[in-house]
């Protein structure tokens, strides 16, 4: 009798544990397919508390204010950062099974060289670039039928916002994601400037900010929506939205002249990670080849997981936006990441440009 009861409290509270298992995880906005999330609670029983943020300005904040997650996405230089300054959880490869059958050896080899040696912290989820996305009409009929984008000199050009301002034209609320494109603009490099280039490029967005709007959340459904007839935006944000519509044609996507940065969205658990268990088995579920095609075709990025490839999309694997010619990725860079110096520097000029009270989204 009393092995019974004890028999039964035992499996009670087991059911109440395994019932209450879940795992935070904390990503960019629009950045898995519609049944991801639900259809990895139902094949393992896991519930997911899933929130969205906008920037790496705001996930860093997120972690260096010790919030809970057990999964985050940070970019390659802001991974860098976190890695370095102790915020991260090395990975457990044995827990991730998918890690060595289905990863991009070629791309881990990338990461492992400047950014994360040994591949010990995280792993790339999905990668694009940063570039000039426009209706190609409304901008014409604006600044004339010869006029197309080409340069960053063009977008933080006075004369040209001044111009397009009757049409919209909006910058990523982010100083991570414009201060690199404004350093390529005064002919700098994004990885290595001077603190006199930094200060042009500082003085370059200064001056067109009162002609633009700035803006991280639905950029591109704005420029669809007619809201703006210029923005700058992520390709695969682009080109999932113009999935949507009638008219893809009427836009064009630029990577200017002077090269952009190409960015890496790395998959991590932080260091104070509550489910730790839960956090690897949601990695390696996001390794599955099927399940990995099903979010590049959605979100319209590439990913390095080489099991994907069968399952995408023709559209999307032929679509030269969101994989690069080789010719255009000879003009992108990834740039070194910041120093804490150079990142305090980057908020510092942004709160100059956006005002004191400027928060991340
Ligand atoms: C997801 C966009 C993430 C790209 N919608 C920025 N690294």
């Amino acid at each position: 009798m009393i092995r019974n009861v004890l028999f039964a409290l035992t499996a009670g509270i087991s059911m109440t544990a395994a019932a209450q298992e879940e795992v935070r995880i904390y990503n960019w906005s629009d950045y898995v397919g519609p049944e991801t999330i639900s259809d990895f609670e139902t094949q393992t029983g896991i519930k997911v508390i899933y929130e969205e943020f906008e920037s790496n300005e705001r996930l860093d904040e997120a972690l260096r204010a010790n919030e809970a997650w057990d999964v985050i996405f940070p970019s390659d230089n802001f991974f860098a950062g976190q890695m370095r300054d102790g915020l991260l959880s090395p990975l457990n490869k044995r827990k991730l099974p998918n890690y060595y059958a289905n990863l991009d050896r070629a791309f881990l080899a990338t990461m492992q060289t400047d950014l994360d040696p040994g591949n010990r912290y995280g792993l790339p989820y999905m990668w694009g670039t940063t570039g000039i996305a426009y209706n190609i009409e409304a901008v014409k009929a604006v600044m004339g039928s010869d006029f197309e984008f080409s340069s960053w000199t063009q977008l933080f050009d006075v004369n040209v916002a001044r111009r397009l301002q009757s049409c919209g034209v909006n910058f990523l609320d982010s100083p991570d994601e414009m201060m690199p494109l404004a350093l390529l603009a005064v002919g700098a490099s994004p990885s290595g400037y001077s603190d006199a280039e930094f200060e042009q490029a500082t003085a370059l967005v200064q001056r067109v900010s009162r002609y633009v709007t700035f803006k991280l959340e639905d950029f591109e459904a704005d420029l669809i929506e007619g809201n703006t007839c210029v923005t700058v935006a992520w390709n695969g944000d682009l080109m999932a939205a113009l999935d949507e519509v009638d008219n893809p044609t009427d836009y064009n996507y630029v990577v200017p002249e002077e090269g952009s940065i190409l960015w890496i969205d790395m998959v991590t658990i932080p260091h104070n990670a509550q489910n730790v268990e839960a956090a690897h088995t949601f990695i390696n579920y996001l390794l599955e080849g099927e399940v990995n095609a099903k979010i590049v075709n959605y979100v319209a990025y590439p990913s390095a997981v080489r099991a994907a490839t069968p399952f995408i999309d023709e559209d999307i694997a032929s679509n030269t936006v969101i994989f690069p010619s080789s010719e255009e990725r000879r003009r992108l860079v990834i740039p070194a990441p910041d120093t804490v110096e150079q990142a305090n520097r980057k908020l510092a000029a942004w709160r100059s440009i956006r005002g004191a009270d400027w928060v991340a989204e």
